[in-house]
C-alpha cells in the first residue's frame, strides 16, 4: 500500500494540507469548499479543531465522498478519532511539558487506532508563540517555544527526530497574525531531515513561497481559505510553480 508517509518522505516535492475544521462550515459552504478542492486539489486534508460542537465523522465523510484526496484526522482531543479517516498525525507536543499530551492521550487511542488500521503518522508537534495566546497553549496547558529563540526550536526538533518520530509540525497557531518565521524553519531544516509541516497565519502565496523555500515540506492552511474557498488556487498554483509543474 503506497502509504501517505510514503508521499511525504520524498522531500523533492512540496505540498499543500488543507485543514477543514468541521464547525467552521455548514452544508453548503462545505460543498463549495470540495468543488474548489476538486478544481485546484492540495496534497491532504486534514480535519479537527481544538474543541468541535460537531461530529468529526459528519465532515470526515463528505470529504471522502465529494474528493479522491487522503483524509487525516488533525486532532486536538481524544474525542477526535474516526475509522473513517485514512490516517492521522498522532501528535505529541513536545514543544510542551504536559504529559498528557506528550504521551497519556496516545495510550489512550492506541488501541482504537490499532483496531482501526488507519494509517499512524507519528508527528512532533511544536507551538511556537508569537506574542498572542493560542487555542492550543490554553486547551494544552503548556507555553510555547518562544518565536525567537531558534535555538530551543532547534533542539526540540532534533531531539524529536532522535526519538523516532517520522515527522514534525511547526505551529503558530489557528488563525495566527505572523506565520512562524522563515529564519526559524531554516534553521531547523539544517539539522534535521524529517519531513517539516508548517501552518498557522498563512494567507498569501509570498508567505507560502517564503516558507517553503525555507525548507518547509508542507504548509497547513486553514482559516484563509474558509474564509476565502477561492484561496486553494493561489497555493495550488505556488505549490506547482515550486514543483515545476505547469500552471
Ligand atoms: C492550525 O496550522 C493550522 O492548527 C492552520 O492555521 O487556520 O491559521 O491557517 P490557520
Amino acid at each position: 500500500m503506497n502509504t501517505f508517509y510514503e508521499q511525504l518522505k520524498d522531500r523533492s516535492k512540496k505540498r499543500i494540507a488543507l485543514l477543514v475544521d468541521p464547525d467552521g462550515y455548514d452544508d453548503k459552504s462545505l460543498e463549495e469548499l470540495i468543488g474548489y478542492i476538486n478544481l485546484y486539489p492540495p496534497d491532504l486534508l486534514l480535519v479537527g479543531g481544538s474543541i468541535l460542537f460537531k461530529p468529526i465523522e459528519i465532515t470526515i465523510t463528505a470529504l471522502k465522498l465529494g474528493t479522491r484526496l487522503p483524509v487525516f484526522i488533525f486532532p486536538g482531543n481524544i474525542y477526535q478519532l474516526s475509522d473513517r479517516a485514512d490516517g492521522i498525525l498522532f501528535l505529541s507536543l513536545i514543544s510542551g511539558r504536559n504529559p498528557e499530551f506528550l504521551i497519556g492521550n496516545h495510550v489512550l487511542a492506541a488501541p482504537h487506532l490499532s483496531r482501526s488500521g488507519i494509517e499512524v503518522i507519528p508527528t512532533g508537534y511544536m507551538l511556537i508563540g508569537n506574542g498572542k495566546a493560542t487555542s492550543v497553549e490554553y486547551m494544552s496547558n503548556t507555553s510555547p517555544i518562544p518565536g525567537d529563540k531558534p535555538d530551543i526550536a532547534v533542539a526540540t526538533a532534533m531531539a524529536g527526530e532522535m526519538l523516532g518520530l517520522k515527522s514534525l509540525y511547526l505551529e503558530a497557531g489557528s488563525g495566527a497574525s505572523h506565520s512562524v518565521e522563515p529564519d526559524m524553519i531554516c534553521a531547523i531544516r539544517k539539522k534535521i531531515s524529517l519531513p517539516l509541516m508548517v501552518g498557522g497565519g498563512i494567507r498569501s502565496a509570498e508567505t507560502a513561497l517564503e516558507l517553503f523555500n525555507a525548507g518547509a515540506d508542507m504548509l497547513v492552511v486553514g482559516n484563509a481559505v474558509e474564509k476565502n474557498p477561492g484561496l486553494i488556487k493561489t497555493f495550488f498554483d505556488t505549490r506547482n510553480s515550486l514543483n515545476g509543474v505547469d500552471v
